[in-house]
Order: C-alpha cells, then structure tokens, then sequence
C-alpha cells in the first residue's frame, strides 16, 4: 500500500539496483538522496526521523531547508466526520488526473491510542493506494518534542524536497494546535455540513477567521442551503471590516460538495477555487506574507519549546531546589522565583 510511514527499512533501493537497504541508513543525506529519486521508504524514514528530536532530526531539517519550499500547502479542516478525509481523497483525483504528484499529512490530534482514526483515514483516502505520485503520511501528536506545530511544517519542507509540490494537510478543526496548524497553509479550506448551527460550531471553533474557502459537504442532506446562507451573512458582518491597505479583499467563496456521490460533485469547482485563491495571493503579494510570518512563527515556536526543555532539565539542579525553598517558605514570591531561575539557564 502506498500510504507508507512504515519504515522497516526492507526495501533495498530499485533505483540504485542494489541490495542494501537504503531505507534503513540514518544518514539523512543518504536517505534524502534515496527519496528523492523515488525511494519510498526511505522518505517515510525520513519523515520518521524528522519527527524525533537529536541531530539526526535536525540534519533533516537543515538539509530540506535549504531545499526551498512546497509550491501550494491546502489545509482542510472541519468538525470530526465532516467528510474531510473522503473529499482530500477526491481533490487527490482531480490533481492526479492532471499528473502533478501530491503528498498528504494527515493529522491526527488525539491520544497515542488513536491508531483506529488513522487507519481510518488511510481507508478513506485507499483509492489512491497504488499510485506512485501521491504519498500520504498520518502524523499523531506524540513523538514530537515541540508538538504538531512544529512537526508538521518539517514534514510539509520534507515531502516537497521529495518531489511533492502540493501539499494538503487534513486537520480536525478542534483545540487550538489543530486549527493554527490548519491556518498555516497557504490556502485554508474549511469543511461543514448541513445541519442546524454547523455554521455556528465552525465560528466558535474559531474556523471563520482562517477560512480561505467554505466546503458545505454532504449537500445531498437537507439544509445545505441554510448553512450556506448562515455563513453568507456572517462573512457579510465580517467585511465591515475596513480593507487592509487597500488591497482587493478576498471574499472566501462558499462551495456545496456531495463526495461521497460518484462523480464527486462540486470536488472540481473545489479544486479550481483552491487554484485561484492561490493565484489571488500570489498576485497581492499575501503569499509571500504568509509564508514569512508562518517561519517566524515556526522560530519562535522552536525557541520556546527550548527554553521549556532548559526549565525541564532544571528540576534536577541544586538552584531549582533552592529556589522552591524559598518559594514555599514564601521567602520569595512566583515572580522573584521565576527571575533566580531565568539566571539559573542563562538568560537574562
Ligand atoms: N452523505 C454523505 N456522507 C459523506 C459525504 N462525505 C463523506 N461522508 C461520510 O462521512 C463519514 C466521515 O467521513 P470522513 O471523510 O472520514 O470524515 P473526516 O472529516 O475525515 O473525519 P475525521 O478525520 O474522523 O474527523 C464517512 O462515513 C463518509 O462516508 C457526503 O458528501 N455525503
Ligand atoms: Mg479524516
């Protein structure tokens, strides 16, 4: 099956005609080498090692940075169940009849016991199990030292660097990480269904603000339209908003999928309204914006998760004891404690 993280290493390299497995080296540039020229495993390896924290992680992500980055990221997200899964593998048939490769990370936000959704997902998203041009990788939440957040924009620069210029990043849109993850894609689509305060739920959620596209999928249930109108006029109230430096303001369309139906309706006009809102940032130049501040969030993100591993290890010092002393005689208060600590690291 072509939805391969595992990473046994068995698979010698076809390309290279030869037996040893290149998929098993921990050689990042070997492997990076390998999965450039088509090697499988040895990109899941890589992802795998990209995922976990130590110099081998880092020299991935080092190599794959300087590798430039994926032409268009699509992030879809919506309630759990709301069809995301169905309609990526739907939007992979609309990319693949035109032969560009797609890579896929499905996200996975809940518990290390969550091997079922991801099988789940990897069923859902089976059409496309045989087809060397498309690579899907689920990602959980454990494993990763600074979280999804930082784990998915490695694993986006990875797959692009492997050849796979499209990117759709499938995210269930609850808890803050899944829907910021889900924001930080150059074109977000947001999935609802018809259904009495679907629209509601989605605004709560927090999904209107980094919508670039509304998807009402299962259209063929009744209320479809309702939605649609709910959310036509709270962008309404949305665009009293002044423009911001005048630029044409994108108004993000509102779209009726059926995918589960057979000839998937709406899934073209999905796609090609993806194409233009890409086009449409390109042209003001927002694109370029986005990504910018997506990697300054991603540093800072890095650096916090460091300071917080700094403070981790601290527990074990001779200081930290002294100052939680201090903190319990309450010689000193939180404030007062949390400044000796910051001179315990180093920083001022
Ligand atoms: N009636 C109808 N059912 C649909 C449609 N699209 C998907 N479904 C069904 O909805 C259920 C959930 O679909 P998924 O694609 O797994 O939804 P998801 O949003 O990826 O779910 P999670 O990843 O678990 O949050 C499945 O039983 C699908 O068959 C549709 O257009 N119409
Ligand atoms: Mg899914």
């Amino acid at each position: 099956m072509a939805t391969d993280d595992h990473t046994k290493g068995t698979a010698a390299d076809p390309k290279a005609g030869s037996a040893y497995p290149i998929a098993r080296s921990a050689d990042p540039s070997v492997l990076l080498a390998a999965a450039k020229s088509g090697n499988r495993a040895a990109l899941g390896r890589l992802l795998s090692l990209s995922e976990r924290p130590g110099p081998a992680g880092r020299e991935v992500s080092r190599l794959v940075f300087g590798e430039g980055e994926a032409r268009h990221v699509v992030g879809i997200t919506g309630a759990p169940g709301a069809g995301k899964s169905t309609l990526t593998d739907r939007v992979i048939g609309v990319i693949r009849a035109g032969e560009a490769k797609v890579g896929v990370l499905a996200v996975d936000p809940s518990s290390p016991f969550s091997g079922g959704a991801i099988l789940g997902d990897r069923i859902r998203m089976g059409g496309h199990a045989l087809d060397d041009g498309v690579f899907i990788r689920s990602m959980a939440t454990r494993g990763h030292q600074g979280g999804l957040a930082l784990a998915a924009p490695e694993a986006i620069r990875v797959l692009a660097s492997c050849g796979y210029p499209t990117i759709l990043v499938e995210t269930v849109g609850v808890g803050q990480v899944e829907v910021a993850i889900a924001g930080a894609a150059d074109t977000t689509v947001v999935v609802v269904n018809p259904g009495w305060g679907d629209s509601v739920q989605a605004a709560k959620a927090g999904l209107l603000e980094i919508a670039d596209i509304f998807v009402v999928n299962k259209a063929d249930r009744p209320g479809a339209d309702q939605v649609k109108r709910d959310l036509e006029s709270m962008l309404d109230l949305a665009g009293t908003h002044p423009e911001r430096d005048g630029r044409r303001r994108w108004r993000p369309p509102i779209l009726a999928t059926r995918a589960l139906s057979a000839d998937g309706a709406g899934v073209d006009e999905l796609w090609e309204a993806i194409c233009t809102h890409r086009r449409h940032i390109a042209e003001s130049g927002e694109l370029g914006e986005r990504r910018q501040r997506r990697l300054l969030d991603e540093a800072r993100s890095v650096l916090v998760a460091e300071l917080m591993s700094e403070v981790d290890a601290l527990e074990n010092e001779q200081a930290y004891r002294q100052v939680a002393r201090a903190l319990i005689r309450r010689e000193v208060d939180p404030y007062g404690a949390a400044a000796r600590l910051r001179d315990a690291i180093g920083i001022s």
